[in-house]
């Protein structure tokens, strides 16, 4: 099998199963080198707790991304999710310059809001930095709310397919290339992701819950990194991601006071079935 070297810039939340805490388990569990690089260090997420710590990274970015330099490290593959500054964007993007391996695939979760709202910590400026890291990334992984934030195309809890096909229009012409749009769901009982690889649009639906779950968008992304640096084409690896973070919520529903993130260790074994059928 071959062994990639994949890097990941997102935060560790020390408490609630998000970010670079079901990141480096899932690409490890996928049979990749996983090297990390933290963004913030907080002491939870950001979605239900209060009082949290948060210490930015971004002046320590620069000595790291000097120092792989001076060392020759080199990454297969790039993958960025929540990240603590906006000025932190311009290192990240500069990491994206000179820590690529020849074929170097650059994956961007622009991991900033959901349900039509910014996470706490994020503000406009965010969002236009964000811009200039997604747009030119080799996949982006999006969920609606974040497709609308780069586009300017206006968020709404009802669409239909018109709009979807609208909403990925508006992100081709902004210069996106492959995009895993996440959550787009067109009835009750189903939701799905739609893969758009140049010219060609294919969805892949499935089971939706009543209830969603923190931390999967996460669990989702990194999954998707994992199958695709397996070889999977880009739907394959969306359509694993899918089935994964759904045993994950399966796991996960029935415990009311696991309400911070999913189960996602119990189902690895699962995912490396999936990966190997
Ligand atoms: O799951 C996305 C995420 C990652 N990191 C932090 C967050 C969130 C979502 O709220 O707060 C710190």
């Amino acid at each position: 099998m071959d062994y990639k070297r994949v890097l990941t810039i997102q935060d560790i939340s020390c408490f609630g199963q998000c970010s670079l805490t079901v990141a480096l388990p899932i690409l490890s569990a996928a049979g990749h080198e996983t090297c990390i690089l933290p963004s913030a260090v907080l002491s939870t997420h950001t979605a239900g707790f209060t009082g949290f710590t948060v210490r930015d990274l971004t002046a320590d970015l620069p000595g790291i991304a000097a120092h792989w330099q001076k060392e020759g490290i080199r990454f297969d593959a790039i993958y960025t999710g929540y990240l603590g500054s906006t000025e932190q964007i311009e290192d990240v993007k500069e990491i994206f310059r000179t820590c690529a391996a020849e074929g170097c695939v650059t994956v961007v979760d622009p991991a900033m809001a959901d349900n039509g709202k910014l996470y706490p910590a994020f503000d406009q400026a965010y969002v236009e930095q964000m811009k200039t890291l997604a747009f030119p990334a080799d996949i982006i992984l999006p969920n609606i709310t974040e497709a609308c934030m780069l586009t300017g195309w206006p968020y709404r809890e009802h669409y239909d397919e018109a709009y979807i096909n609208g909403l990925l229009d508006s992100l081709r012409a902004k210069g996106a290339k492959t995009v895993i749009l996440t959550g787009v769901s067109y009835s009750e009982d189903t939701t799905g992701v739609m893969v758009m690889e140049g010219d060609s649009r294919r969805y892949y639906t499935h089971k939706r819950y009543p209830k969603g779950c923190h931390g999967t968008g996460d669990v989702y992304a990194s999954a998707f990194v994992g199958a695709l640096l397996r070889g999977r084409s880009s739907y394959d690896a969306a359509r694993i991601a899918a089935d994964y973070t759904l045993r994950c919520m399966e796991l996960t529903l029935p415990d009311p006071n696991h309400w911070y993130g999913v189960k996602f260790e119990l189902a690895l074994p699962d995912y490396i079935r999936m990966l190997e059928a």
